[in-house]
């Protein structure tokens, strides 16, 4: 993380970074940067300086949080925590996260360091962490073999007459338990036509014929995987089935446009182009996402007006989609892009799996 700590305060040019996530506003850097294993905190404080350890300032109700290479600092009001932000700061450009600040947050931070000028640096922040170290990729892909297994075993679960939400409600169990860490996010369940509506909140339907779309993921070590995968209750008609093999032969190629230099938007472009072409249906939504410390972390990914290039390590979502009037298809992998080719972190089945 030093390395990267480095870079930040070349790229920045400011004197110190100070970092702070809440339950209100989470903010991935400051886990990242101090090492602390992911989890809701808050009222808590890193500082980043250029020639000095990290400085973690933590309240008195975290007394656990720690990790390697930090000087931490207990403290029991908040008044005492700027106390040592004031003694700590010497330089006058303070970095700040102005993503994951709020308002009154930037404020009160104002007021307590009078004569400091803060600058917004997320944009720098995103760049430090959108190439993927291995041990996070190893993570990531730990997150993906889990959510893959959970969703493998999701027939054995299926009994008939269960809801949309019984059924995201045993998922959760299994993916949490077997993570031993939370979910990337509440798993979506669409039965029938509900697999049209792409953010679609599992229901109280009970599941009975027709297609299931299943979009989960577990976190693993803090890190998210993020999953799509398409079910069937009795045998699928031809037009779902004809659906789900063009969907992915789309994945397919998008994956493959996945290496080193290759231009975000025009990957998003060639795929969109190929469902128009072969489905009747260009892309609704990205093609894809970045994939960290949150479902949705830099880069960006798959858009269409990105001005992003791939680099080696990045680890994305690619998840073409067509949404039709009676049902909609779509299938998620994540990858990390290589330099020549991508690599594949989870491989969605040739076919739509039969849940009885
Ligand atoms: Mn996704």
């Amino acid at each position: 993380m030093l390395k990267k700590t480095k870079q930040l305060f070349k790229d920045t040019k400011v004197d110190a970074v100070v970092l702070r996530t809440s339950p209100a506003c989470f903010d991935p850097c400051f886990f990242y940067f101090s090492g602390i294993q992911p989890g809701v905190l808050d009222n808590n404080a890193l500082l980043l300086s250029p020639r000095k350890k990290p400085l973690l300032l933590r309240t008195v109700l975290d007394p656990e949080i720690n990790a390697k290479g930090l000087r931490v600092k207990t403290v029991k009001k908040r008044k005492q925590m700027e106390a040592i932000l004031n003694k700590e700061l010497s330089g006058k450009r303070i970095g700040i996260n102005g993503q994951r600040y709020t308002l009154a947050s930037l404020k009160r931070l104002k007021k307590a360091l009078p004569g400091k000028r803060f600058v917004d640096i997320s944009t720098q922040l995103s760049l430090a962490r959108e190439i993927k170290e291995p041990w996070e990729i190893s993570r990531i892909s730990k997150a993906a073999k889990i959510t893959e297994k959970a969703l493998n075993d999701l027939p054995k679960i299926f009994k008939k007459g269960i809801t949309e939400r019984q059924l995201a409600l045993e998922l959760e169990f299994l993916l949490r338990e077997r993570s031993k860490d939370n979910v990337s996010f509440p798993p979506i369940v669409a039965n029938a036509r509900n697999s049209s509506f792409p953010h679609h909140f599992a229901s109280e339907r009970k599941i009975s014929k027709g297609i299931v779309l299943v979009d989960c993921g577990a976190k693993f070590k803090g890190y998210c995987a993020d999953l799509t995968r398409m079910f069937t209750v009795g045998r699928p008609p031809k037009k779902e089935k004809a659906l789900y093999e063009t969907v992915l032969e789309a994945k397919k190629f998008g994956q493959e446009l996945s290496v080193e230099g290759a231009r975000a938007c025009d990957v998003f472009k060639q795929v969109s182009d190929f469902l128009k072409r072969n489905a009747g249906q260009a892309l609704i939504h990205g093609l894809g996402h970045g994939l960290g410390l949150e479902t949705h972390d830099c880069p960006p990914g798959f858009l269409k007006d990105s001005k992003d290039e791939l680099k080696t390590g990045m680890v994305l979502t690619v998840e073409p989609a067509v949404y039709g009037k009676g049902f909609g298809v779509r299938i998620e992998d994540d990858i990390v892009v290589g330099k020549r080719k991508f690599r594949a972190l989870s491989n969605a089945p040739k076919q739509l799996i039969p849940l009885r």
